[in-house]
């Protein structure tokens, strides 16, 4: 017979999704816990497993601890086992909650950092779930190292379940890597932390991130909910159960071809309701669709097309069925213009031509001398903003960002958006 498994990690119970207006219940990631809860019932799951991060530190004891007691109390009344490992974010607080001895379903494995293996067993069938929690915030060693202090029984299936910050190289959020948890002889790893859904290993043993179930911010973009596995023996399927409430996208338009600010609205508003419409197919929990939109293509007045769009931005908002709005977060432009405007451009002396020549140039993917000085200067300050000490508390979130692409996009949209601006001024100038 198969077991079935709902797996879930960093919800962080306490935050909301943010760029959406108003304070409501369904945007919150309690909402999404108790989604969670629900599906384990409604799929008839064995058991839920928690990757830790559960609880948000900042928000812990006011939003967090209630409905985290009333899932496990639902769950227990449905005869079904949660276990769990505690996070950085929740180190302290998940043992303070199942240290009160009310849900004999719920099992906080790994406490105070030591390995702990516990057995489930269901007619007859048998599984072993190891697991380690986070003893304090900050863990600069690598969890695995005391892994065999364990002695899991090689006739059974072995799922682990760690918080941990994988493949980061020196972290203090638990680093492992890749080959660590492929020689423990587990069949499964379930892992916490990293909230983008990842899957490190398909084949014995599967290693994955299920990611953060309710999406957070607009980092957090595509389908976002907890991993339903079922195993029959040492064979395991695994499926995402898109509930998040929010969901997040980047929506490129190209304006090409748009006239006037009608054409570029209506251009939008069809770009939307059509990328909607996939987005919800499968998806009948959503209720919130947060675009960014990236304004792309190419247009005489790049600047002009970008105003048309903008304006009016903040009041968009449309219901795409009853209980799903699409809203607008953030509108980017890249529209350029036009390639033969460029190219006519680029053999003049002017400030223009010199854009054009660099555009064409980046287009191409070549680079000149005017392009690597800009890029030193950019790296220079890129550098100068990433070593001040404001940005000491999120540097370890922002691991090997690829520096000259970002270097590349920056002066690419700065070239456009002048040469714009000149042009721009030159037809006014125009008789
Ligand atoms: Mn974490």
């Amino acid at each position: 017979m198969a077991i079935k498994i709902l797996v879930a990690g960093d919800l962080h119970l306490g935050r909301s999704s943010g760029g959406i207006p108003g304070g409501m219940e369904e945007i919150s990631t309690r909402e999404t816990w108790r989604r969670i809860v629900e599906r384990c019932i409604a799929v008839k799951a064995d058991m839920l497993l928690l990757t830790g991060d559960m609880v948000d530190r900042d928000n812990r004891y006011f939003e967090a601890i209630g409905p985290l007691q009333s899932g496990f109390a639902r769950l227990r009344d449905a005869g079904i086992m949660v276990f769990m490992v505690a996070g950085n974010h929740d180190f302290d607080v998940l043992q303070q909650i199942t240290g009160s001895g009310d849900y004999d379903n719920v099992r906080l494995l790994g406490k105070g950092g030591e390995w702990e293996l516990a057995r489930f067993e269901k007619d007859g069938e048998q599984i072993q779930v190891a697991g380690w929690s986070f003893p304090l915030q900050y863990v600069y060693e690598n969890p695995l190292l005391s892994f065999d202090r364990i002695s899991p029984d090689p006739n059974y299936p072995l799922i682990g379940l760690l918080h941990c910050d994988l493949a980061a190289g020196e972290s203090r959020y638990g680093p492992v890597g890749e080959t660590d948890l492929l020689a423990k002889g587990a069949d499964v790893w379930a892992l916490g932390h990293i909230h983008k859904p990842w899957v490190i290993n398909r084949e014995r043993p599967l290693v994955f991130y299920p990611g953060s179930p309710h999406a957070l911010s607009a980092k957090e973009t595509g389908a976002r909910g907890p991993v339903l596995l079922t195993m029959e023996g040492r064979s395991v399927s695994r499926e995402q159960v898109p509930l998040s409430p929010v969901r997040y996208e980047t929506l490129f338009v190209d304006i090409t071809g748009c006239a006037d600010e009608s054409d570029v609205r209506s251009k939008i508003t069809r770009k939307l309701y059509d990328d909607g419409l996939d987005q919800i197919s499968g998806q009948q929990e959503l209720a919130w669709i947060v675009y960014d939109i990236v304004l792309s293509g190419t247009h005489k007045s790049p600047r002009g097309a970008e105003s048309w769009a903008t304006t009016g931005r903040e009041d968009y908002m449309h219901e795409i069925r009853p209980g799903t709005k699409i809203i607008i977060r953030t509108i980017e432009s890249i529209i350029s213009p036009g390639i033969e405007s460029l190219e006519k451009l680029a053999g003049e002396t002017s400030p223009a031509g010199k854009l054009a020549e660099t555009l064409l140039a980046l287009r191409e993917g070549r680079t000149t001398p005017f392009i690597d000085s800009l890029l030193a200067d950019w790296n220079l300050k890129f550098q100068a903003i990433s070593d001040s000490p404001a940005y000491l508390p999120v540097r370890p979130a922002v691991k090997n960002p690829d520096i000259s692409q970002g270097g590349i996009n920056s002066i690419e949209k700065e070239c456009k958006r002048l040469l714009g601006e000149l042009i721009q001024q030159q037809n006014k100038s125009q008789p």
